[in-house]
Protein backbone atom coordinates (compact mmCIF):
# COMPACT_ATOMS: atom_id res chain seq x y z
CA UNK A 1 0.00 0.00 0.00
CA UNK A 2 1.45 3.60 -0.91
CA UNK A 3 0.56 6.31 1.32
CA UNK A 4 0.59 9.66 -0.35
CA UNK A 5 0.77 12.96 1.74
CA UNK A 6 -1.52 15.09 -0.48
CA UNK A 7 -4.10 18.56 -0.31
CA UNK A 8 -6.05 18.71 -3.51
CA UNK A 9 -4.69 20.22 -6.84
CA UNK A 10 -1.26 20.38 -5.97
CA UNK A 11 1.88 18.35 -7.05
CA UNK A 12 0.90 15.47 -4.91
CA UNK A 13 -1.69 15.32 -7.79
CA UNK A 14 0.64 14.67 -10.19
CA UNK A 15 1.82 11.23 -8.41
CA UNK A 16 -1.39 10.77 -7.53
CA UNK A 17 -2.39 10.41 -11.68
CA UNK A 18 0.60 8.39 -11.80
CA UNK A 19 -0.67 5.70 -9.02
CA UNK A 20 -4.01 5.49 -10.77
CA UNK A 21 -2.87 5.10 -14.07
CA UNK A 22 -0.53 2.24 -12.88
CA UNK A 23 -3.43 0.39 -10.65
CA UNK A 24 -1.26 0.92 -7.75
CA UNK A 25 -3.45 0.59 -4.43
CA UNK A 26 -2.67 4.12 -2.25
CA UNK A 27 -4.71 5.84 0.64
CA UNK A 28 -4.55 9.62 0.61
CA UNK A 29 -3.01 11.24 3.79
CA UNK A 30 -4.51 14.83 3.78
CA UNK A 31 -2.23 17.70 4.78
CA UNK A 32 -3.61 20.22 7.19
CA UNK A 33 -2.11 22.93 5.06
CA UNK A 34 -3.49 25.74 7.53
CA UNK A 35 -3.22 24.35 10.02
CA UNK A 36 0.53 24.02 9.85
CA UNK A 37 1.17 20.66 9.07
CA UNK A 38 3.87 21.25 6.69
CA UNK A 39 6.04 22.90 9.88
CA UNK A 40 5.82 19.81 12.16
CA UNK A 41 8.77 18.09 12.77
CA UNK A 42 6.44 15.11 11.60
CA UNK A 43 5.85 16.19 8.33
CA UNK A 44 9.53 17.40 8.09
CA UNK A 45 10.87 13.54 8.92
CA UNK A 46 8.72 12.82 5.15
CA UNK A 47 9.68 15.60 3.41
CA UNK A 48 12.52 17.91 5.00
CA UNK A 49 11.69 20.87 3.00
CA UNK A 50 7.75 20.50 4.35
CA UNK A 51 6.73 20.48 0.28
CA UNK A 52 4.03 18.82 -1.16
CA UNK A 53 4.18 15.74 -1.96
CA UNK A 54 5.35 12.52 -0.09
CA UNK A 55 4.69 9.44 -0.60
CA UNK A 56 5.51 6.51 1.71
CA UNK A 57 6.05 2.94 -0.44
CA UNK A 58 6.12 -0.31 0.92
CA UNK A 59 10.27 0.01 0.87
CA UNK A 60 11.06 3.70 2.19
CA UNK A 61 9.41 7.13 2.08
CA UNK A 62 9.85 9.51 -0.72
CA UNK A 63 9.63 13.03 -1.95
CA UNK A 64 10.31 15.37 -5.26
CA UNK A 65 7.74 15.16 -7.78
CA UNK A 66 10.79 13.78 -10.12
CA UNK A 67 11.86 11.30 -8.10
CA UNK A 68 8.89 9.44 -7.24
CA UNK A 69 7.59 9.65 -10.83
CA UNK A 70 10.25 7.82 -11.81
CA UNK A 71 10.52 5.46 -9.08
CA UNK A 72 6.83 4.20 -10.25
CA UNK A 73 7.58 3.89 -13.77
CA UNK A 74 10.54 1.55 -12.88
CA UNK A 75 8.76 -0.19 -10.41
CA UNK A 76 5.90 -0.71 -13.29
CA UNK A 77 7.62 -1.22 -16.24
CA UNK A 78 5.45 1.37 -17.92
CA UNK A 79 5.07 5.32 -18.33
CA UNK A 80 8.46 5.86 -19.44
CA UNK A 81 11.14 4.52 -21.38
CA UNK A 82 13.53 1.55 -20.18
CA UNK A 83 17.15 1.57 -18.67
CA UNK A 84 19.29 1.05 -21.71
CA UNK A 85 17.01 2.56 -24.34
CA UNK A 86 17.39 4.69 -27.15
CA UNK A 87 14.87 7.27 -26.02
CA UNK A 88 16.03 6.86 -22.10
CA UNK A 89 18.72 9.61 -22.52
CA UNK A 90 16.02 12.33 -24.14
CA UNK A 91 13.44 11.52 -21.35
CA UNK A 92 15.39 12.16 -18.70
CA UNK A 93 16.71 15.45 -19.68
CA UNK A 94 13.40 16.90 -20.38
CA UNK A 95 12.09 14.93 -17.05
CA UNK A 96 14.75 17.44 -15.34
CA UNK A 97 14.13 19.88 -17.40
CA UNK A 98 11.08 19.80 -15.83
CA UNK A 99 11.14 19.52 -12.24
CA UNK A 100 14.52 22.27 -12.46
CA UNK A 101 12.61 24.74 -14.76
CA UNK A 102 9.48 24.63 -15.02
CA UNK A 103 8.29 23.71 -11.79
CA UNK A 104 10.37 25.91 -9.53
CA UNK A 105 9.41 28.91 -11.69
CA UNK A 106 6.02 27.77 -11.41
CA UNK A 107 6.41 28.12 -8.03
CA UNK A 108 7.85 31.76 -8.25
CA UNK A 109 4.71 32.59 -10.15
CA UNK A 110 2.24 31.78 -7.67
CA UNK A 111 4.48 32.85 -4.26
CA UNK A 112 6.28 35.54 -5.91
CA UNK A 113 6.99 37.43 -2.84
CA UNK A 114 9.14 34.60 -1.33
CA UNK A 115 11.51 35.67 -4.04
CA UNK A 116 11.97 39.47 -3.16
CA UNK A 117 9.57 40.42 -0.96
CA UNK A 118 5.86 41.75 -1.25
CA UNK A 119 7.05 45.25 -2.54
CA UNK A 120 9.01 43.51 -5.46
CA UNK A 121 6.20 40.68 -6.09
CA UNK A 122 4.82 42.16 -8.99
CA UNK A 123 8.15 42.46 -10.96
CA UNK A 124 8.78 38.70 -10.08
CA UNK A 125 5.67 37.70 -11.07
CA UNK A 126 5.80 39.17 -14.64
CA UNK A 127 9.93 37.93 -14.94
CA UNK A 128 8.85 34.65 -13.66
CA UNK A 129 5.73 34.95 -16.50
CA UNK A 130 7.87 35.44 -19.75
CA UNK A 131 10.44 32.64 -18.53
CA UNK A 132 7.54 30.24 -17.96
CA UNK A 133 6.66 31.35 -21.83
CA UNK A 134 10.25 30.63 -23.01
CA UNK A 135 10.39 27.56 -21.30
CA UNK A 136 6.92 26.19 -22.20
CA UNK A 137 7.99 27.56 -26.17
CA UNK A 138 11.15 25.10 -25.94
CA UNK A 139 8.72 22.21 -24.66
CA UNK A 140 6.42 22.84 -27.28
CA UNK A 141 9.23 22.94 -30.04
CA UNK A 142 11.04 19.57 -28.86
CA UNK A 143 7.51 17.52 -29.02
CA UNK A 144 6.58 19.30 -32.70
CA UNK A 145 9.63 18.33 -33.97
CA UNK A 146 11.09 15.08 -32.40
CA UNK A 147 7.31 13.66 -31.31
CA UNK A 148 8.53 11.45 -28.63
CA UNK A 149 6.50 8.19 -27.17
CA UNK A 150 7.49 9.51 -23.76
CA UNK A 151 5.44 13.05 -24.18
CA UNK A 152 2.56 12.05 -26.64
CA UNK A 153 -1.01 11.51 -26.39
CA UNK A 154 -0.19 7.97 -24.63
CA UNK A 155 -0.23 8.02 -21.05
CA UNK A 156 3.85 8.83 -19.47
CA UNK A 157 4.68 10.22 -16.17
CA UNK A 158 6.20 13.06 -18.26
CA UNK A 159 3.00 13.70 -19.72
CA UNK A 160 1.08 13.56 -16.47
CA UNK A 161 3.89 15.79 -15.01
CA UNK A 162 3.43 18.61 -17.66
CA UNK A 163 -0.12 18.66 -18.04
CA UNK A 164 -0.71 19.33 -14.39
CA UNK A 165 1.95 22.26 -14.56
CA UNK A 166 -0.07 23.44 -17.38
CA UNK A 167 -3.19 23.17 -15.80
CA UNK A 168 -1.54 25.58 -12.97
CA UNK A 169 0.01 28.03 -15.50
CA UNK A 170 -3.08 28.50 -17.98
CA UNK A 171 -2.82 32.05 -17.22
CA UNK A 172 0.68 33.04 -18.40
CA UNK A 173 0.72 29.65 -20.86
CA UNK A 174 -2.59 29.24 -22.30
CA UNK A 175 -2.54 25.47 -23.63
CA UNK A 176 -3.91 26.54 -26.95
CA UNK A 177 -0.63 28.74 -27.73
CA UNK A 178 0.96 25.41 -27.81
CA UNK A 179 -0.59 23.50 -30.08
CA UNK A 180 1.66 19.69 -29.76
CA UNK A 181 1.23 20.17 -25.91
CA UNK A 182 -2.46 20.82 -26.15
CA UNK A 183 -3.33 17.62 -28.38
CA UNK A 184 -1.18 16.19 -25.04
CA UNK A 185 -3.53 17.38 -22.43
CA UNK A 186 -6.66 16.68 -24.28
CA UNK A 187 -5.79 12.80 -24.90
CA UNK A 188 -5.01 13.05 -21.30
CA UNK A 189 -7.62 14.35 -19.28
CA UNK A 190 -9.77 11.85 -20.81
CA UNK A 191 -7.83 8.47 -19.66
CA UNK A 192 -9.95 6.91 -16.59
CA UNK A 193 -6.93 7.68 -14.15
CA UNK A 194 -7.53 11.41 -14.64
CA UNK A 195 -11.45 11.34 -14.94
CA UNK A 196 -10.65 9.62 -11.00
CA UNK A 197 -8.56 12.41 -10.18
CA UNK A 198 -10.72 14.82 -11.35
CA UNK A 199 -14.06 13.23 -9.67
CA UNK A 200 -12.03 12.80 -6.26
CA UNK A 201 -10.61 16.25 -5.86
CA UNK A 202 -13.19 18.13 -7.60
CA UNK A 203 -11.06 19.77 -10.70
CA UNK A 204 -13.75 20.15 -13.58
CA UNK A 205 -14.40 18.06 -16.71
CA UNK A 206 -11.12 19.31 -18.71
CA UNK A 207 -8.91 19.33 -15.81
CA UNK A 208 -5.92 20.21 -18.17
CA UNK A 209 -7.73 22.08 -21.10
CA UNK A 210 -9.75 24.65 -19.32
CA UNK A 211 -8.85 24.04 -15.84
CA UNK A 212 -10.61 26.85 -14.04
N1 LIG B 1 10.74 20.18 -5.74
C1 LIG B 1 9.52 19.81 -5.11
C2 LIG B 1 8.59 20.99 -5.15
C3 LIG B 1 7.26 20.71 -4.51
C4 LIG B 1 6.42 21.95 -4.33
O1 LIG B 1 6.85 23.08 -4.55
N2 LIG B 1 5.19 21.70 -3.92
C5 LIG B 1 4.27 22.80 -3.67
C6 LIG B 1 2.87 22.37 -4.10
S1 LIG B 1 2.78 22.22 -5.84
C7 LIG B 1 4.23 23.10 -2.21
O2 LIG B 1 4.60 22.30 -1.39
N3 LIG B 1 3.77 24.29 -1.87
C8 LIG B 1 3.57 24.68 -0.51
C9 LIG B 1 4.53 25.73 -0.11
O3 LIG B 1 5.53 25.98 -0.80
O4 LIG B 1 4.25 26.34 0.93
C10 LIG B 1 8.90 18.61 -5.83
O5 LIG B 1 9.12 18.47 -7.03
O6 LIG B 1 8.21 17.79 -5.18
Amino acid sequence: MYILHHTPDSAALIVRLVLEELGLPYQIAPIDRDGGALDTAAYRKLQPLGKIPALQTPDATMFETAAILLHLAEIAGKLAPAPNTPQRGPFLSWLFFTSNNLHPVAMQYYYPHRVAGVENADAVKAQAAATLQELMATLENMVALDAPDWLSTTPSVLGYYIAVLMRWLSEPCPSASYPSLHKILAALEVTPAARACAQAEALGDAIFTHPY
